[in-house]
């Protein structure tokens, strides 16, 4: 018996999971979790809810609310929503727990103790309105490297670069607008840099998955000191008299919320000394799900902190991380409406729909994503039309006409053995897609099951079969097999669909549950014969065109287009200019199209447009926006160079004018 800790990556308590975390981090967790208990591994899972830092603090305060009314709230949506998913945490925490705050003081304090803390004064920004240090996300100013006057804290949506808040140039506060000051402040730094070499010989033990490796090496590549302390009211207080007005860092505290969240689990079960079995026993395999995003932490930071411990904590084995699961192309955004209610979908489709897509779609080697038609179509031409349809037939067939009874399992043909021989090579298989966590290939290898029993069945033909007295064993036998493929299905879809397969498996009879039968037992005994099964229910309901088309409808209807994000670089490529319309020109025999002679200053161009029907002959003298970069391109057998910007919005145009810059300046 293996000891196996899982944990999937700690979600925020401020609203913001979505399907997209859920395919990435949670269902694969679940998934794996599922398995190794009915192969009777010794599993205990973990998750939690990620209560501190900015994140929560800054959606706290849009919503007008504390922290902790905050957290609260989602905290509760949280496990809602995991419970609605039907995942099988043995414990869901939160780092607000006060047994937490313990825990997070001993890890700083046992780096502390072995020379990896160091502590540094220096110029940090103060706001003397509001009395207090301002953390980067509260701050924004002018880009130190391209001037963008609203750029961050951190880093600059314009052009991307990455810097300390106070390399800003007229530093303000995000929230009152007043300027801020610079002001000595002592931070506390973890020295990752001294982990370095332990980091890099551990990493090149591991197995991981390539895109988990390049990002691990990558990043110990630059290890500097990091400062893990922050100047916020909502965190972990330091175990310091003199911090008073400090926390932990979000990401100091929260991977060790792992360990305090299992803690809570030991005490709980009356078993306090219990997590130490998991945590500090070198035979325990720990498996952490999370999304690509969170990679470094995982690889680098947390091994690094555990590193620094004087208890003997374990490093993490496995760390599946997955790419993201994209929502019709885009990402999930709920302040865009580019998202799925949750509550909405749960009242229309089932817990074992949702999951089952979202592990054929798993995000395991590129992003991928949930379309509404692709939703529609697992589980009607799969869920349903595939595994629904071949578990009902043969319930059915047993029912009407073995009397609700199994048969016996003897006199197997050829094809009967080799029906049996591929049942068993396809549990071989999704065993070794289960252990290595590909639920993507787990859903397929369930659909090829499905499509085996379908043909078997087909091919047999026990509606043929059952006409004939004198061919009745045979029809037995059939079916009977026909159920022994659905015990390995009930068995196989355990992990991915737990709804489906305890249906099954009890509607074939079975008394015990099948979690406690467990993998092998199932897969080495045949079903028994003269087992009496339940009358056969409906798996899986079929979704119409016109639910679809609602859903669809409802997303882009909620949603004002935006394009797909694009790189500065793209932007870069455009080569806008001021320029002034000297001449204009109708076209004949066209109503909207008009001829511009545009003076750039340095040359001019004649452009074709599509605006006579609003501004004809006024624009002469005005000073437009030109795209001179364009491709030329014939338009009614004229030569157009270039493109005029201009706005429209129902049908309406209006184009930007210039009003005091020379011809020929650039627009960016
Ligand atoms: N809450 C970030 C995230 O949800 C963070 C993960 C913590 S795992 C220790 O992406
Ligand atoms: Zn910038």
């Amino acid at each position: 018996m293996k000891k196996i800790l899982i944990t999937s990556a700690l979600p925020y308590a401020n609203g913001s999971i979505h399907f997209g975390h859920i395919a990435g981090a949670y269902l694969p967790g679940d998934c794996y979790a599922r398995f190794q208990r009915l192969k009777k591994n010794d599993v205990l899972y973990i998750c939690g809810s990620d209560e501190y830092g900015i994140a929560i603090t800054l959606s706290a305060e849009l919503a007008n609310r504390t922290p902790k009314e905050h957290v609260d709230i989602f905290h509760k949506k949280n496990l809602e929503l995991f419970k609605k998913m039907d995942f099988s945490f043995d414990h869901y925490s939160r780092t607000t727990w006060e047994g937490h705050t313990k825990i997070v003081q001993e890890f700083f304090l046992d780096l502390c103790d072995n020379g990896y803390i160091e502590e540094r004064t220096e110029n940090h920004l103060y706001s003397e309105e509001e009395k207090k240090f301002l953390a980067d996300r509260y701050v924004v100013g002018i880009c130190p490297k391209c001037g963008f006057d609203k750029a961050r804290g951190d880093e600059c949506p314009k052009c991307g670069a990455s810097y300390e808040a106070v390399d800003l140039k007229n530093p303000k506060s995000k929230l009152t607008n007043h300027p801020l000051v610079l002001k000595p402040s002592k931070h506390w730094y973890l020295r990752f840099d001294k982990f370095k070499e332990r980091l890099k010989k551990w990493i090149e033990t591991k197995k991981w998955k390539q895109n988990v490796l390049n990002y691990a090496f990558e990043y110990i590549k630059d290890l500097k000191p990091r400062a893990i302390t922050r100047d916020l009211y909502w965190g972990v207080p330091l175990p310091i008299e003199s911090a008073k007005d400090k926390v932990f860092y979000v990401w100091f505290d929260a991977p060790i919320g792992y360990i305090s969240a299992t803690k809570e689990w030991a005490e709980k079960n009356n078993k306090k000394e219990a997590w130490k079995d998991y945590w500090f026993d070198k035979e325990t395999k720990l498996v952490q799900f999370i999304g690509k995003d969170n990679i470094p932490f995982h690889t680098v930071f947390f091994p690094a902190m555990l590193m620094g411990q004087n208890k003997p904590y374990i490093l993490p084995d496995q760390i599946p991380a997955n790419e993201f699961l994209l929502l019709e192309g885009r990402q999930f955004s709920k302040s865009d409406n580019w998202y799925i209610d949750l509550e909405d979908f749960f009242s229309k489709y089932s817990v074992d729909q949702i999951r089952f897509y979202l592990a054929a779609n798993a995000p395991e080697n590129s992003d991928s994503e949930f379309s509404w038609k692709d939703f529609q179509v697992k589980c009607n031409a799969q869920l349903l039309a595939k595994l629904g349809n071949f578990i009902n037939r043969s319930l059915v067939f047993t029912k009407n006409y073995l009397n609700s009874k199994t048969g016996e399992l003897k006199n197997l043909k050829e094809e009967d053995k080799k029906f049996l021989f591929e049942i068993d090579s396809l549990v071989q298989k999704i065993e070794e897609a289960y252990e290595n966590f590909h639920v993507r290939k787990a859903s397929q290898i369930i659909m090829q099951l499905a499509d085996l029993g379908n043909c078997y069945f087909d091919k047999k033909k026990p509606w043929e079969l059952k006409k004939d007295k004198k061919r009745f064993e045979e029809m037995s036998l059939t079916i009977t097999l026909c159920l022994e493929c659905c015990k390995s299905l009930a068995l196989i879809t355990y992990p991915i669909i737990p709804y489906a397969s305890k249906e099954i498996w009890k509607m074939l009879g079975y008394k015990n549950k099948i979690l406690n039968e467990g993998w092998e037992k199932i897969k080495n005994t045949h079903i028994p014969s003269n087992q009496k099964i339940l009358d056969p229910k409906i798996l899986f309901r079929k979704i119409e065109d016109k639910e679809i088309e609602e859903e669809v409808k409802n997303l882009y209807g909620n949603f004002e287009k935006i394009k797909k994000k694009i790189e500065i670089a793209d932007f870069e490529k455009l080569d806008l200019r001021v320029g002034e319309i000297i001449e204009v020109e109708n076209i004949k025999k066209s109503k909207n199209l008009i001829k511009l002679k545009v003076d750039l200053g340095f040359e001019k161009r004649t452009i074709v447009a599509n605006i006579a029907k609003y501004y004809g002959k006024n624009l002469i003298g005005k000073k437009v926006i030109v795209l001179i970069n364009l491709k030329p391109i014939k338009i009614m057998g004229i030569e157009s160079q270039g493109m005029v910007l201009a706005g429209d919005k129902e049908g309406k145009v209006e184009i930007p004018f210039i009003n005091t810059l020379p011809l020929g300046s650039n627009i960016r």
